[in-house]
């Protein structure tokens, strides 16, 4: 979740933040749904298996932050503090000063009423978040785990068949390029075809959709994190980070390219009863 600036900007132009643009309120929704998630911290070495049992009431607020940050399109400041609260409070021993240097940092955003994003901007945090979310993954005891890969230009790992419930997801960066993992749904009444709707920019194709789960892994080996609640239907799994996008601690460039989808990176998802 920690993103530089870079991972930021790519957030917004992702195609889940096409319709972001120039909205102060949604860049900082975008910014900290980075954190709650997103782009992971990457390489969090593997905790033995004695490693300390983390409490139940941490898991609880971290998709807690999952679920304020998750596709709503106003994130509930108030709610954002007290789970980042209870979070602080539950910290696991082994992930807890990663923890309480993440949450501080948005707490310097939120107090500043998401004017100055720049202590969110560092891929020091973007590092952190990712670091939280594998810890979180692999010690949490949450159902439907699923973890998918992002590839230059395809995702491995991700079912084409589910069945409803509730689903965590780690994603994590195999490439070079920053990835992201989208989950979307027409919206309702839209009698679009998914193939047409593929052949569109980003910016268009997300006014035709309802984002349901998001990911993003900004870099190699960085973790992305995701909860989703997934109803029957028939749902598209994609990423619409432009070519030539790349995130890391030198520095991080937008590209203008394409979306990654242009290319291949989409698959849909049917969720049966
Ligand atoms: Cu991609």
């Amino acid at each position: 979740m920690l993103v530089g600036a870079g991972e930021l900007t790519v957030q917004r132009t992702g195609i889940i933040a096409g319709s972001a643009q120039g909205d102060p309120m949604n860049r900082s929704y975008r910014t900290v749904a980075i954190l709650a998630g997103v782009a992971g911290f990457g390489l969090l070495p593997a905790p033995p298996a004695s490693a300390t049992t983390p409490e139940p009431s941490f898991c609880n607020a971290y998709r807690e932050i999952q679920r304020v940050f998750g596709s709503s399109d106003q994130p509930d400041p108030q709610a954002l503090a007290a789970a980042m609260d209870a979070a602080d409070a539950s910290a696991p021993s082994d992930i807890a000063a990663t923890i309480h240097r993440a949450t501080a940092t948005v707490r310097t955003v939120l107090a500043n009423n998401f004017q100055d994003f720049a202590p969110m901007e560092a891929f020091d945090f973007t590092k952190a978040t990712s670091d939280i979310d594998g810890w979180a993954f692999d010690h949490c005891t949450w159902p439907n785990k699923l973890s998918v890969e992002a590839h230059d230009y395809h995702f491995v790992g991700m079912p084409t068949q589910l069945t409803a419930g509730d689903y965590t997801i780690l994603l994590t960066n195999h490439a070079e390029d920053a990835h992201e993992l989208t989950i979307a749904r027409m919206k309702a009444g839209e009698t679009m075809s998914w193939a047409d709707l593929l052949k569109l920019p980003g910016d268009q194709a997300r006014e035709h959709l309802e984002i349901v789960a998001h990911a993003s892994s900004s870099a190699s080996g960085l973790f992305g994190f995701a909860s989703a609640t997934l109803t029957p239907g028939e749902y598209l799994v994609v990423c619409g980070i432009p070519f030539g996008t790349v995130t890391g601690p030198n520095g991080s460039h937008v590209g203008n390219g394409p979306p990654h989808y242009s290319e291949g990176m989409s698959q849909m998802l049917t969720v049966v009863p």
